[in-house]
């Protein structure tokens, strides 16, 4: 059992409250600004796109020397940076997608992007690249072959691995939006990818609550495939109130007992012994006021903590007893009155 977690979250999590139907309701905080408000709330880890890290107009010569200031600007805070994540879905060039889009030049430029990535991630002392492949699908079928979308997409993977022989890939899969459609909506699918790269000992998954949600699965049992695949190497604690937009949810506000599950599943299969961090990846409420627009973070990483001492104290033999017995009415209660004592 692990019980010692790192903690940490994207630049991204402390946001202006923009959505696709209204503009920002906060100021937008600047970079150091985010890393010290992290590390106040406990995070150890901070997150970030490629552009987060050096944006784009940044010439490729002065790329080392950017990352430099940036890395002695989160040690001094205390942080460390988890993952890059190349953003291959904002630019325009990016509409019809990255490394599955018609365009050859659209498809050139994500994995130019993945290379600047991997030069960023080397930097910045991390050999995890978060593949978040957000349009790699269609807004319709007809649109793409999907046989030749798979093999762009572990193409992709592959000239990443062969471009750095250190580098990690973690495949965040999610089912649809902003697509339609994706090609590898599910953990199951990127899983089934990796072993066909030229090296799934660098391929494996982070999993985000709500995506899997949006899937209709249980983000613990998608978590437990990817332990008993050897393959979660990052998770983004979330939740999600039903089959909708992508909501980004505090951990456990919508469902405890699903958020329990989450975590008693890391708690027991020792995740975090190897260096994975526990991401929260909520969004705070658009109605929040820009002094108060952290509670998100720090409610999520407390409700985490709570659920770990959960996990800890419940009677693991009474448990079995139930299961034992295949009493399943009785284990159902007896879940539910240990969750009442919270
Ligand atoms: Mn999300």
């Amino acid at each position: 059992m692990n019980t010692e977690f790192k903690f940490s979250a994207g630049v991204w999590n402390l946001h202006t409250g923009a959505d696709p139907f209204g503009p920002p309701v906060r100021p937008e905080r600047d970079f150091v600004e985010k890393c010290q408000i992290l590390k106040k709330l406990g995070f150890d880890y901070v997150q970030l796109h490629d552009d987060d890290a050096v944006p784009m107009d940044v010439p490729a010569s002065e790329t080392a020397a950017y990352c430099k200031k940036l890395k002695t600007i989160t040690s001094d805070i205390g942080l460390e940076v988890e993952f890059i994540a190349p953003r291959i879905w904002e630019d325009p060039r990016f509409a019809d997608g990255g490394p599955t889009s018609n365009s050859a030049v659209s498809r050139q430029l994500a994995l130019d992007r993945a290379k600047r990535s991997v030069d960023i991630a080397n930097e910045l002392g991390t050999d995890r690249i978060v593949l978040w492949p957000a349009r790699e699908g269609t807004y319709i079928r007809e649109a793409k072959d999907a046989i030749t979308a798979y093999q762009r997409l572990l193409d992709y993977c592959n000239a990443i691995l062969n471009f750095d022989p250190k580098v990690r890939i973690l495949g965040e899969m999610k089912p649809n939006e902003p697509m339609d459609l994706m090609y590898l909506p599910s953990t199951g699918h990127m899983l089934a990818l990796c072993y066909q790269t030229v090296d799934p000992s660098r391929t494996g998954v982070l999993i985000e609550s709500a995506h899997s949600i949006l899937l209709g699965l249980d983000p613990s049992d998608e978590m437990a495939y990817a332990l008993f695949h050897k393959k979660l190497w990052g998770v983004h604690l979330n939740d999600q109130n039903g089959l909708k937009f992508d909501q980004d949810k505090t951990f456990g506000s919508v469902d405890l007992r699903r958020a329990f599950n989450q975590v008693d599943v890391l708690v027991r299969h020792d995740f975090g012994k190897n260096g994975e961090v526990v991401g929260l990846d909520v969004k705070a409420m658009r109605t929040q006021a820009h002094d108060i627009s952290t509670k998100h973070l720090s409610n999520s990483k407390e409700v985490f903590e709570r659920l770990v001492q959960l996990a800890v104290s419940i009677d693991r033999q009474e448990w079995q007893s139930y299961v034992d017995a295949q009493d399943y009415e009785a284990l159902e209660m007896f879940l539910l009155r240990h969750f009442l004592k919270i």
